[in-house]
């Protein structure tokens, strides 16, 4: 039984191990936290979420805790034997979601959560660049494939998946069919959205913002 230590909401790296423990059907325990309290201090030194607890270790950092839920289960074909040319693109994947399409989608959700006369619209300017630069990256290298790695949903279309959904809350513009149509198939799989469901504050987000998720 593992523990997943995280802080609700729609912003929240939590869900995409929530989303990799449903895919997995694995038995879990959450526990709702923000950064740097007291429960979040024990798990992680540095406070930063989400933190996963199998017995008496403890991991780190979303993707880690996904792709090591993926190896341990081998069973659902969601990542590849370490060492193998296979795995070793599935790692590029999961880099190119965190940094080039994470990294500049957060920098503007964190711009879009000011209030307007706080806003840096530089900064935020030079996000959606970044945001669509990548996206356009991602169209040239997923071409016709279903999932990142062609037919098989692995790790780092969670990634993708929970950057896209991201995108569709936030109003973030995605200037490509083929990737909003690859987002699509992956919020619609059944483990995002009990994941989402089973978030309450992520919950009442989407209720206020009239959203609702895809059948
Ligand atoms: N790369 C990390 C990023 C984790 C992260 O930024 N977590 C947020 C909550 S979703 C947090 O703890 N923020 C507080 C901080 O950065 O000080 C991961 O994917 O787990």
């Amino acid at each position: 039984m593992y523990t997943l230590v995280g802080m609700p909401g729609i912003g929240s790296r939590k869900n995409r191990v929530c989303w990799m423990l449903e895919e997995i059907n694995a038995e879990y325990e959450a526990i709702d936290t923000v950064p740097h309290s007291d429960i979040a201090l024990a798990v992680n030194p540095t406070g930063v979420l989400p933190a996963l607890r199998d017995g008496d270790k403890v991991i780190t950092d979303s993707a880690a805790i996904c792709t090591y839920l993926a190896d341990t289960h081998p069973q659902f074909g969601f990542s590849f034997p370490s060492g193998t040319v296979q795995r070793a693109q599935m790692e590029g994947w999961n880099y190119m979601a965190t940094n080039d399409l994470e990294g500049p989608i957060w920098s503007a959700i964190r711009q879009l959560n000011r209030n307007e006369d706080e806003r840096l619209n530089e900064v935020l300017g030079l996000a959606l660049e970044d945001w669509q630069k990548a996206v356009k990256g991602l169209e040239k290298k997923l071409g016709e494939n279903t999932y990142v790695m062609g037919e098989q949903f692995t790790v780092p279309d969670l990634f993708f998946g929970h950057v896209g959904f991201w995108a569709k809350f936030y109003d973030i513009p995605v200037n490509s069919a083929s990737v909003l149509a690859y987002f699509d198939r992956l919020i619609r799989r059944p483990a995002f959205r009990k994941t989402m469901r089973q978030d309450a504050v992520a919950t009442a987000a989407l209720a206020e913002k009239g959203m609702v998720l895809p059948a």
